[in-house]
């Protein structure tokens, strides 16, 4: 155990100090498909087979591609302002980065899931997790937009997050970091840590028709890393499996302290019978403090809430709800298999990978084959719940995902590889190198009921050599594989935006066909939408200057604006009035702190500008939209106070 901890914490430092070639896998020569180019060619003009959103780490954006080209389609702000989108920068959008802390440009962004019925991807929204300020998000796909955010409380590093339950009935968040609860006293000495600091899961229910989230209630649990998640689904379907480490509760993670024990655990919550307890009055209500953002596509605009309660069943509540199953060391994946039967734990430093069955884990239950108790809640027996381990796997298992045809592959950081191996015999039958040192890995509804099958996408931590060098930071990467038959093979190499984790595929048929054009005029309701060029006007209210504007191919009305003073604050309220695909306009004036602005068809933005100094100020159009878009501008006029 101790050789193999030494490889995975120094796994990286090796590479970076041996050649290239002795961190290479073997039988990396024959690992491209002959035909990898007819395979992965998409004819100019023609559409790729299926979207694939990828987290973007650090950037904490999602980027969405086409697969099998790998061409980079659109980055999509969610936890961060971005100048390509103007997110972040208009007045309407940021209060949707307003969080208890106040306004937070960037997060940290690893997981997405998208919305399921019946255990099938329906292709209406995608949810993303933020990490560091935990958070939840929405984005709808109609308009690749981030229509909702919901901070969590009680939660630090939102890491098993945002996985969902079979008709999206719920998205979890669990929390990576355990913490003393936000209304209890916080100035506690760390070391107090297995008295004072607990692990809560948020379940974060979703509104069928709208996608709305609310906190529904929120469990109590002991002080450990709730690290990663997975709902079960068909015959599992009521429950959800949450992957920990840390279960010795050290307040000081440095190897001695936290990896000790031989094993985690895997904690199995019957959320039916949480909800059952609710109804029966068992949760109490905490004060709190969090905030909700929603944009409203009607106003275009956003609003932040501040709530101030959230629903808590305490650890007491637990012990017919959450049962405790001991996982080897560490373990990182958590993921349940199409038929909702196989639950597989991927220990980070375990030589095995560990398969429990959930009829076994039913019986065990009924039975009480128990190992005593954990702050109450029940332990199973380790045997009892389990399945069979995949034996000499690879070194350093993270992730698995399914082919829909009984088999599962899992990604091997340190190996650096991905294998294939059956569920019901637990045999390997395949593996095949990545490069370099797989993270996440997603076969398109490898996580749902019916995985599409035919590609597996690795998705890389370092990639060495396998691109030009860009100074001192290189690109991470993607890797496409063909799985359609017997034998993996790599088919394409592709850079990501960001550090990706999890990521997401469906067929771009269930995604194109609800996506939306522009925005009907008409509808428009934003406080102060023009509707119509002879409406545009400039009012004055105090120290504040409102331009009701509107834009059009090729020219803004007004495009001469007098009577501005020094101190004067301009609130460019900008009303594209184009109705057709593909016609933003952009807004640009001399100095704005605010940068730029993009104005889509029929939709209206407000651009914030101070006036500090005296003379002619220009504004123009920054995106190319006709002929005459050089001639798209404007000039200003500030006078002395
Ligand atoms: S984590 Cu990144 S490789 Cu945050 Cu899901 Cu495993
Ligand atoms: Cu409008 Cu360029």
């Amino acid at each position: 155990m101790k050789h193999l901890k030494t490889i995975l914490f120094s796994g990286l430092a090796l590479c970076a100090l041996t050649s290239i070639e002795s961190c290479k896998p073997k039988n990396a020569g024959n690992a491209v498909s002959a035909d990898a180019a007819s395979r992965t060619y998409v004819p100019p003009g023609k559409y790729d087979e299926l979207y694939n959103f990828v987290s973007g780490g650090f950037s904490g954006q999602m980027s969405v591609y086409g697969i099998p080209s790998g061409r980079l389609l659109k980055v999509v702000p969610i936890f961060s302002v971005d100048p390509e989108k103007g997110w972040g920068y208009s007045e309407e959008t940021k209060p949707m980065l307003e969080t208890s802390y106040g306004f937070v440009p960037w997060d940290d962004q690893h997981h997405l899931e998208l919305s399921q019925t019946n255990g099938e991807i329906d292709g209406r929204w995608i949810f993303a997790n933020a990490n560091n300020t935990p958070r939840i998000a929405r984005v709808d796909l109609r308009t690749f937009k981030t229509t909702e955010i919901i901070e969590l409380p009680n939660s630090a590093g939102n890491h098993s997050s945002p996985f969902i339950t079979e008709n999206t009935e719920y998205v979890v968040a669990g929390t990576r970091f355990s913490v003393p609860p936000d209304n209890a006293n916080g100035d506690v000495p760390i070391n107090t840590y297995k008295q004072n600091f607990k692990g809560y899961i948020s379940f974060v229910s979703v509104n069928k028709d709208n996608g709305n989230m609310d906190i529904a209630f929120q469990l109590e649990t002991p002080g450990f890393n709730w690290d990663l998640s997975h709902a079960g689904k068909a015959k599992s379907h009521g429950w959800f499996f949450f992957s920990c480490y840390n279960s010795e509760q050290a307040n000081t993670l440095l190897e001695v302290n936290a990896s000790q024990k031989d094993k985690d655990f895997i904690m199995a919550v019957n959320w039916k019978k949480a909800e059952e307890y609710l109804k029966a009055g068992k949760g109490k209500k905490v004060p709190v403090k969090y905030r909700h953002n929603k944009f409203d596509e009607k106003t275009h605009t956003a609003k932040s809430e501040l709530k101030t309660e959230v629903t808590v069943l305490s650890t007491e509540d637990l012990k017919d709800i959450c049962y405790l199953i001991p996982c080897p060391k560490s373990p990182h994946g958590c993921d349940v298999d199409p038929t909702g039967e196989y639950i597989v734990g991927s220990g980070k430093l375990a030589t095995v990978i560990p398969v429990f069955s959930f009829d076994k884990l039913m019986k065990a239950i009924n039975e009480k084959n128990y190992d005593g108790d954990f702050e109450g809640i029940p332990i199973v027996k380790y045997e009892a719940a389990l399945h069979g381990e995949v034996q000499k796997p690879g070194l350093g298992p993270l992730h698995t995902e399914f082919d829909g045809n009984g088999r599962a592959i899992t990604s091997f950081f340190v190996s650096s590889e991905l294998v294939r191996w059956n569920l019901k015999d637990l045999s390997i039958v395949d593996r095949v190198p990545t490069y370099y040192s797989v993270g996440h890995l997603m076969v398109p509804g490898g996580d749902s009921r019916k995985p599409y099958g035919k590609y597996v996408i690795a998705y890389n931590k370092i990639t060495k050599d396998r691109f030009l060098p860009t100074g001192p930071e290189l690109t991470q990467s993607a890797q496409l594989y063909d799985i359609s038959g017997d034998k993996m093979q790599l088919l394409l190499d592709f850079p990501t935006i960001g550090e990706p984790h999890y990521a997401q595929a469906a067929p771009a048929e269930l995604i194109m066909k609800n996506s939306l054009k522009f925005y009907n005029i008409n509808e428009n309701m934003h406080p102060y939408v023009t509707k119509g060029e002879p409406n545009a006007k400039v009012v004055r209210e105090g120290k504040t200057v409102h331009v009701y504007m509107t834009c059009i191919r090729s020219h803004f009305a007004p495009d001469n604006i007098e009577g501005i003073r020094v101190g004067d604050e301009v609130l460019f309220h900008v009303t594209n009035l184009e109705q057709d695909w593909d016609v933003p306009h952009g807004f640009a004036v001399k100095g704005a702190l605010n940068g730029e602005i993009l104005i889509m068809p029929g939709e209206t933005i407000t651009y914030k500008w101070t006036a500090d100094r005296v003379g002619i100020v220009p504004f123009y159009c920054t995106d190319f939209c006709s002929a005459l878009h050089q001639e798209m501008q404007g000039y200003l006029r500030v006078s002395p106070p």
